[in-house]
């Protein structure tokens, strides 16, 4: 809590291009939700680093989607929206709580041992203590609530766990945080195989729609969607592709399953795949607009930058001067 308000933190790593499934399951309920908080969006770039990014690429991509976060419709004005790495503060209590995690906690996350099966052969400890670096994130704003998606819900765990230790050493000194997973359906699935999660990762480019992709590669997408041999569009079990992009139609639209399912009985499943492409190019196309414009304004972005980090680092200050002080470090001279 800051300033009367509840506080609500999330972040996103500028790893690939952001996919539907990232708008639909994060950004898109970061816009819904933002009016009721304080909120702080991170663009998690010291996170990305855990795997070998290219310089340039890397620095275009963060850019991007900070930019983004902004078409999406989160106002810089009310939202601060930055860069993790320009708050030195991440690092320094990213350290700290390094401290007072134990090393049996850090290798029993999926997220580590799913990244270093991964990527054998680069398996740094900051792919170790990614986890500590993300509570840092959290606490460093006194967050109560934490919108991410359910692969997440280990790292908050141990975020309240690290929090609930240290307070239980120093005194109340960090804010519990509560996960925010969301509401039923959130989780998109992919194009091609309605099993598996979309993914920025995936191989199979049919397998996503990405945010950035032209209004006639949805269509297509969607046109190739993997469906059943069952003919009628109804959220079941048994039909996980139809399932999936009612989920999509219903997020795009804001219809309900039983709307979406009457508005399509008896049609075919080519009339719907081309309505669900029609309502994710409805909203995409103003966002593409959006950050279009956006990206065109250079300096207007570089200004938010610079706003938002000061302000970022404003409150993570006040969060470390408390930390600091419990510990025991001696005073800073003021500079
Ligand atoms: P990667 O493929 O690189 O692991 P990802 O596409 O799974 O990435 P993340 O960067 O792990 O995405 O997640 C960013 C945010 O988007 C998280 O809050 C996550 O829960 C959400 N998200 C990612 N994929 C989906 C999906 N298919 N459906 C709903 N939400 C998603
Ligand atoms: N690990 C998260 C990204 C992330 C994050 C955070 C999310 C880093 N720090 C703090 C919420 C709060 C992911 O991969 N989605």
């Amino acid at each position: 809590m800051f300033d009367d308000k509840k506080v609500l933190f999330s972040g996103m790593q500028a790893t690939g291009n952001l996919t539907l499934g990232n708008y639909l399951g994060a950004l898109k309920n970061w816009v819904d939700m933002c009016n009721d908080y304080m909120t702080f969006f991170c663009v998690v770039d010291q996170h990305s680093i855990t795997i070998r990014q290219e310089p340039a690429e890397f620095r275009k991509r963060a850019r991007n989607l900070l930019t983004l976060y902004i078409a999406a419709g989160l106002d810089p004005e009310k939202n601060c929206i930055y860069y993790q790495s320009h708050v030195l503060e991440h690092a320094e209590l990213a350290w700290i709580l390094n401290c007072y995690t134990y090393v049996g906690e850090l290798q029993r996350m999926t997220q580590f041992k799913d990244k270093a099966a991964k990527h054998a052969d680069n398996i740094n400890a900051g792919l170790l203590t990614y986890p500590t670096l993300m509570a840092a994130d959290i606490l460093l704003y006194q967050a109560d609530l934490v919108p991410v998606g359910v692969d997440q819900k280990q790292h908050i765990e141990l975020t309240r766990n690290l929090a609930e230790r240290f307070n239980a050493i120093y005194g109340e000194t960090f804010t519990m945080p509560d996960i925010w997973l969301g509401k039923k359906g959130r989780k998109i699935m992919s194009l091609q195989d309605p099993e598996r999660k979309m993914s920025k990762s995936d191989e199979n480019p049919n397998a996503s729609i990405y945010l950035m992709d032209d209004p006639d590669t949805v269509r297509r997408k969607f046109k190739r969607a993997v469906t059943d041999s069952i003919g009628e569009v109804r959220y079941s079990e048994e039909q996980p592709g139809i399932s999936n992009l009612i989920d999509i139609y219903c997020s795009c639209t804001g219809k309900s399953t039983e709307e979406c399912e009457s508005e399509f009985r008896g049609l075919g499943y080519g009339v719907f795949k081309e309505a669900v492409g029609e309502s994710v190019v409805s909203v995409l196309q103003p966002l593409h607009e959006r950050f279009d414009e956006l990206s065109k304004d250079k300096a207007y972005i570089d200004k938010i930058i610079v706003e938002n980090a000061d302000k970022a680092r404003y409150y993570s200050e006040k969060t470390m001067r408390k930390v600091r002080k419990k510990i025991g470090f001696p005073e800073r001279p003021k500079i």
